[in-house]
């Protein structure tokens, strides 16, 4: 049974509704006159427990699921501990999947990654890459949960008829991310590096890696714009791409941040960390036909987040 269109009466279970993805999704939906979501804290629902992941089916019974609950982190993380990142997420992933179908989900969204295409795929890279060619090694275990979960979708979607559909964001940017130097992706640890030398005056910044590697990013308000106009208008299990169609190299990236940020002290690259893939940048053709595009530019984007994280720290 296919169901369409997600409709404002539906009740929506946003798993992983504190993180940037699902917080995003969570208010856009919201915002579009979607009043019935459901959300849950960890304390309240461990997704990686399949028992208690049931009964909390059994018992609210949603009408729709977006998965956007993950283990995520920047390439150190990433890097430095692969089993949390491979089993955790096939834990939450497969016990929500499951009961999603066992529990006669009428619709679900499944989140990836642009990190499950090949290290070295053609840019930009189209979905048919998938499974093409190897990972890139410091993100291999993540991709390969995230690989599992789409496959898992697909496999519901023709074994059992369900509209199971999965969507690969960009690197993803905004309000709410995470600002941890250690575990954080490189644009918040960069606008935080950037905030607090201009706040101290010191005169370098501390740029891991080459600094030649390119990357694209998306802000998390578009990535959840693309999310709420899948759920109303796509239903198919063939993975679909959100991005915003450019990338910009490291350097370029932590030039544009001081830019924004107003500071003019030296950027110093460190090379003992890694690069990870060379370049990343998604082809969003197929999002593009389907009717969506993004709206907010890089510079705009990262102002605004830059303007949020310094707001945070006051409050
Ligand atoms: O965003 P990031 O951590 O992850 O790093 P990936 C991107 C690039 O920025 C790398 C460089 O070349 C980093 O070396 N970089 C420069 C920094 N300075 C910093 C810094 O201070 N912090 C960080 N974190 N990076 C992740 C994957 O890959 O992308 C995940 O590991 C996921 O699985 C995510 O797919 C979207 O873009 O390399």
């Amino acid at each position: 049974m296919i169901a369409s269109a997600v409709q404002n009466s539906d009740l929506i279970f946003v798993a992983g509704h504190r993180g940037l993805a699902g917080g995003a999704i969570a208010r856009e939906l919201a915002s579009g006159g979607y009043t019935n979501i459901i959300t849950q804290t960890r304390s309240q629902l461990d997704l990686r427990e399949r028992d208690a992941v049931r009964r909390f089916f059994s018992e609210t019974r949603p009408g729709v699921v977006v998965l956007a609950a993950a283990k995520v982190g920047g390439i150190k993380a990433n890097n430095d501990f692969p089993v949390e990142f491979l089993l955790e997420n096939l834990k939450i992933q497969n016990n929500v999947i499951e009961a999603a179908r066992d529990f006669e989900v009428g619709k679900l969204l499944f989140l990836g990654s642009s990190c499950i295409y090949p290290k070295f795929a053609a840019q930009p890279i189209e979905e048919s890459s998938l499974l093409t060619g190897s990972l890139e090694p410091t993100n291999e275990a993540y991709a390969i949960a995230k690989i599992a979960g789409i496959e898992l979708c697909q496999a519901y979607s023709r074994q059992y008829g369900c509209n199971f559909i999965s969507a690969m964001p960009t690197n993803l940017y905004g309000p709410g991310d995470n600002f941890d130097l250690a575990s954080s992706h490189v644009l918040p640890a960069l606008l935080r590096k950037i905030y607090e030398a201009k706040l101290h005056g010191a005169s370098e910044v501390s740029v891991w890696g080459s600094g030649t590697p390119r990357r694209e990013f998306l802000h998390v308000e578009d990535l959840a714009g693309a999310c709420r106009f899948l759920l109303e208008h796509y239903n198919s299990p063939e993975v679909v791409n959100v991005g915003c169609g450019e990338d910009v190299s490291i350097r370029e990236l932590a030039e544009l941040i001081c830019e924004v940020a107003g500071f003019s002290g030296k950027l110093v690259f460190d090379p003992s960390k890694p690069d990870g893939t060379p370049r990343k940048l998604l082809s969003i053709e197929r999002l593009k036909k389907l009717g969506w595009a993004p709206r907010i530019g890089l510079r705009e984007g990262i102002s605004r987040t830059y303007d949020w994280y310094r707001d945070s720290l006051k409050g």
